[in-house]
């Protein structure tokens, strides 16, 4: 099945019209701003309306008095809202459930038609938490508050005229909602029916003679007031028309973190970790943070614009509290944010002085082109307690197995199975550990995604096992878009099945992609995603063998020939729903089928590895992200580390960035300075565009591939720490690399930090983001005692700021650990991470101020479900008072497979930070001590490393206690 040159030549035009090459960066233009994109306009304008009229007239939304309703038991609270100027009814209720959450929901009493709600498991876990009862109720003239949670801790309070209400925590007030009235709902109305349009769209003309002086704020008003009105009905982007055929449905509000300064979440931007100001006199941004699933190459640096996944869910912290909110709806959206108070003095003194910021607070505007207003809202007092209760209602983590978290090498392409082989072994030949290869589109049959290039990948069983001889696997790249073609078995199936999406008058929708003309699923088909998942079964995809996962690119999804490089928003999924309905979601169920089918291909006995570009609320359900098509520029390396704390705090936990930058030949140094930085992040893979040049490892000469060499085994070398920070998330939701306000909440000053990450709660990373950079200043918290992770050397950061400046020779990594903590290891380094399953460990034994610390291992088989039977070790370590315990947390099954082919001999452990040599160190066993052998060697400022030799004598998994005398 090979083209003709005419197909080639085709894909080259749509090629090179619709991606820039390498060197020329994305065409802002190619993309809406808010003014562009008619609901933002109309959304924006009614805010600044608001905010121009509301002193005269408030927010017309009221509660109709006496609708209130409390049902105790079900924890649910309801009452009847009206939109005053418009008098539109609506039903507001509020459900309240386990872990300090409740759910917000305001629907139209009687609307023309129902909106589209994502219901189901489409964006929450199918364990739904429970509802709890309402504690107190307390009537307080037209206002009510609410109490629920434990020790009715939280309370809701309701207001009546203007409607609004308020979430506190302890009673400290953390989050309100309409206190701006911003709450603007387009609810359904016939398209020629002037009658039914809202009044504030539908205003008389001005009466003539009365035009409002140039600049004034009368003019401003009308202005304003026009906007409300345009483009209802269609609206046309780069010659491209949406016909809209049922009209404007959009929703907009106003959310305030009371009391916060930063607010964090709302990915995809390349942007920082806490979140700019989008209005108001400090405003960074013109454009609000925009959410909406749009393949943008080689994107612009801090920018709010649109990038591959959305995730609608923002956190706030302040000292004491911390709160979430979650607004479950898939369209496109924008968000505003504006920090109101920060610069005022008493803000400042408030600063200065570690008070927290009373004056401050950050004002949201969420505003969503359609779907439902229906929330959540989390309440805390600290970080994990928000990614506990996110990750609890959109699904924890999946474990990934050990392999997927280990070194990883791609590029747009390996181009055949010479290729394949060649880098194989150049991996062993230069000594550098690997764990998968990666093949792009080009090993397809014509980007006839489940098909192998006849010529170039002839015998692709034989080639997987090559790399599985080594404990190497591989992944295949399969795309969404379809080619139209019959004889091609998956375009015939699902055409015959009727499961593509259709366009907007009922054909099935033809777009343009790599292999030309395509069509793409609807994944919003249940019956469409059985099918996708029966397409990876080993009989269906032919030449794929059980080491063999998959890479799901393109699925936000992109279409060359689409507006904006996407599906059109009236295109048509299952029961007529229009894709701008479930647009932000639709390459998760893309990436949830592909999961299912690895799931079902294997008997659900392994666990798929599967990447995905696109994602959503809920994706760490089935896997991993990377950030994308980056660039390799300093400036993207420096982006990743934001990017990744952001996604990660949102429920995404296993993501990475092309370690290198996609587009473009980085410097030697550049490439270097990457893998150091990504060797310790979630997922940790280099790859290239294919027009780039050749940057396997070892191709720079020396220092590079030493120093490329020694970034990669400090990956290996930590695999059991990762693995054990990967179970950690699956039951807590707490990200593998977390920002520094995650590990400190109550240390003001790391709230703000998104250039240093923590990897777990030990290990404090610092990356170094520009050339022939001397030094970096890091910041290291005060409560905690800080160790060179190479030399060992307690860290003197300047009392005053806590920041300590690190010299960067090539050779350096900023790292330290962190006192308090004892960090799993494996230290002989293979060829493969499967090949050290059975390797002893080491343990590191970082001291705190008291000379304690704690830690955990968790082991498995690395690659089944069995650990979910019992068949795993959790082991927990504690130092104290000169004596390291260990012992399992679980009643580990010794006797099973999946245990007995652990590898569980501790064979060193290295305490760090101790005040005094020891004399020597015993393994207290019942009566008998047993004296082991220890060097001791003196760090600076007087303090002691010391290496104790087990000689096997410690079992992971059993109890234990080693004396340092
Ligand atoms: O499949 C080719 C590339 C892939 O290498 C990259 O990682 C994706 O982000 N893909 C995008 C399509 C084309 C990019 C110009």
């Amino acid at each position: 099945m090979h083209q003709g040159g005419g197909y080639l030549l085709a894909t080259l035009l749509v090629f090179l019209a619709v991606f820039p090459q390498p060197g020329v960066m994305v065409k802002q233009e190619d993309f809406k701003q808010c003014s562009q994109s008619a609901f933002c306009l109309r959304q924006r304008a009614y805010a600044d309306l608001a905010d121009i009229t509301r002193a005269s007239s408030p927010s017309p939304c009221e509660l109709v008095p006496g609708s209130l309703d409390v049902k105790s038991e079900e924890g649910v609270v309801t009452a009847s809202l009206i939109d005053r100027e418009r008098n539109i009814p609506f039903s507001f209720n509020v459900n309240l459930l386990e872990r300090d959450t409740a759910r917000v929901s305001i629907k139209e009493s009687r609307p023309l038609k129902p909106r589209y709600e994502l219901t189901g498991d489409l964006a929450l876990d199918a364990k739904y938490p429970a509802s709890v009862p309402v504690g107190s109720v307390k009537h307080h003239g037209a206002d009510t508050t609410i109490r629920f949670g434990k020790d009715e801790r939280n309370s809701l309070l309701i207001r009546s005229k203007p409607f609004s209400f308020e979430l506190a925590i302890g009673g400290v007030p953390a989050i309100s909602f309409n206190d701006k009235g911003y709450l603007y709902y387009e609810h359904w109305r016939p398209k020629k029916d002037e009658e039914a349009a809202p009044a504030v769209e539908n205003q008389a003309p001005e009466p003539e003679g009365a035009v409002p002086a140039a600049g004034s704020t009368e003019e401003k008003i009308r202005n304003l007031k026009e906007n409300l009105k345009k483009d209802l009905w269609e609206e046309t982007f780069n010659g491209k028309t949406d016909s809209k055929p049922h009209g404007p449905a959009s929703i907009g509000f106003d959310v305030s973190f009371l009391g916060s300064k930063n607010v964090y979440g709302i990915p995809q931007h390349a942007s920082d970790f806490s979140l700019k100001s989008t209005r108001g006199p400090h405003k960074a941004y013109e454009e609000p943070y925009r959410m909406y699933n749009l393949d943008v190459f080689e994107y612009i640096m801090d920018s709010p614009m649109a990038l591959y996944g959305s995730i609608p869910f923002m956190m706030s912290h302040k000292k004491g509290a911390t709160a979430g909110i979650y607004w479950m709806n898939a369209a496109e959206m924008w968000v505003d944010v504006e920090t109101h108070g920060a610069e005022s003095v008493l803000s400042k003194a408030a600063e200065y002085l570690h008070l927290g910021h009373t004056n401050t607070t950050t004002t949201t505007h969420w505003m969503a082109e359609s779907g439902a207003l229906d929330f959540f809202v989390f309440l805390g007092t600290k970080p994990t307690d928000i990614f506990n209760s996110f990750t609890a209602l959109t699904g924890r983590p999946a474990m990934p197995q050990s392999f997927a978290i280990a070194y990883h090498q791609c590029r747009w392409n390996y181009m055949d199975e010479q290729d394949v082989s060649d880098v194989d072994e150049n991996f062993d030949k230069y000594d550098i550990p690997f764990d998968v290869l990666w093949l792009d589109i080009e090993h397809t049959d014509g980007k006839r995604y489940f098909t192998w290039d006849p010529v170039k990948f002839a015998n692709p069983v034989a080639m997987q096992e090559n790399l599985a001889s080594k404990g190497r696997k591989m992944v295949t790249i399969i795309d969404p878009h379809i080619k139209r073609d019959d004889n091609f078995h998956i375009s015939k199936d699902f055409k015959d099945k009727g499961m593509f999406i259709k366009d907007k008058d009922g054909n099935d929708f033809d777009g343009w992609c790599w292999p030309g003309s395509s069509n793409w699923i609807d994944y919003t088909d249940e019956k469409a995603r059985a099918n996708w998942a029966d397409k990876f079964s080993f009989a269906n995809y032919k030449g794929s063998t059980p080491s063999l996962y998959t890479w799901n690119d393109m699925n936000e999804p992109s279409v060359f020939s689409g507006p904006e490089t996407t599906m059109p928003k009236d295109a048509l999924h299952k029961d007529s729903v229009e894709h701008r309905d479930v647009h932000n979601v639709y390459g998760t169920l893309f990436h949830r089928s592909t999961f299912q089918g690895h799931l079902d291909r294997n008997n659900g006995k392994d666990r798929p590895f599967i990447l995905s570009r696109a994602f959503f609320a809920g994706t760490q359900r089935y896997g991993a992200i990377w950030t994308g098509d980056n660039f390799s520029k300093w400036s993207h390396l420096e982006a990743s580390v934001p990017m990744l704390l952001t996604i990660g705090s949102s429920g995404v936990v296993f993501g990475g960035a092309d370690v290198g930058g996609f587009f473009g030949n980085p410097e030697p140094d550049l490439l270097l300075r990457w893998y150091q930085v990504a060797a310790f992040q979630p997922f940790f893979r280099a790859h290239a565009h294919i027009d780039t040049k050749r940057r396997e490892p070892w191709l720079f000469g020396e220092p590079y591939t030493t120093l490329i060499r020694a970034a990669i085994r400090h990956r290996y070398k930590i695999l059991p720490y990762l693995y054990t920070l990967f179970e950690e998330s699956t039951r807590t939701g707490n990200p593998v690399m977390r920002p520094m306000v995650a590990e400190f909440p109550k240390d003001e000053k790391s709230f703000s930090v998104g250039d240093q990450f923590m990897l777990g709660s030990g290990i404090l990373v610092k990356p170094v983001i520009t050339k022939e950079q001397a030094s970096v200043d890091v910041y290291l918290p005060s409560s905690s005692v800080w160790y060179d992770y190479e030399t060992f050397e307690k860290a003197s950061p300047s009392s005053s700021s806590g920041i300590v400046t690190v010299k960067t020779p090539l050779e350096k990594i900023p790292i330290f650990l962190r006192g308090g903590n004892i960090i799993p290891r494996r230290e002989r380094v293979r060829r493969s991470s499967s090949l050290m399953h059975r390797d002893p460990y080491t343990l590191w034994v970082a001291v705190d101020g008291e000379g304690k610390a704690n830690g955990r291992l968790y082991a498995d088989d690395g690659h089944s479900y069995d650990y979910q039977k019992g068949d795993f070790i959790d082991s927990e370590f504690t130092f104290s008072a000169s004596v390291l315990k260990g012992r399992a947390i679980n009643t580990p099954n010794l006797d099973s497979a999946a245990i007995k082919a652990l590898g569980c001999r501790m064979e060193r452990i290295v305490l760090v930070g101790l005040k005094a040599a020891p004399r020597r160190v015993v393994v207290a066993d019942g009566g008998d001590k047993l004296t082991l052998q220890v060097e001791t060697r003196k760090v600076s400022g007087g303090l002691h490393v010391a290496t104790v030799k087990t000689g096997g004598n410690i079992v992971i998994g059993e109890t234990w206690e080693l004396v340092i005398e």
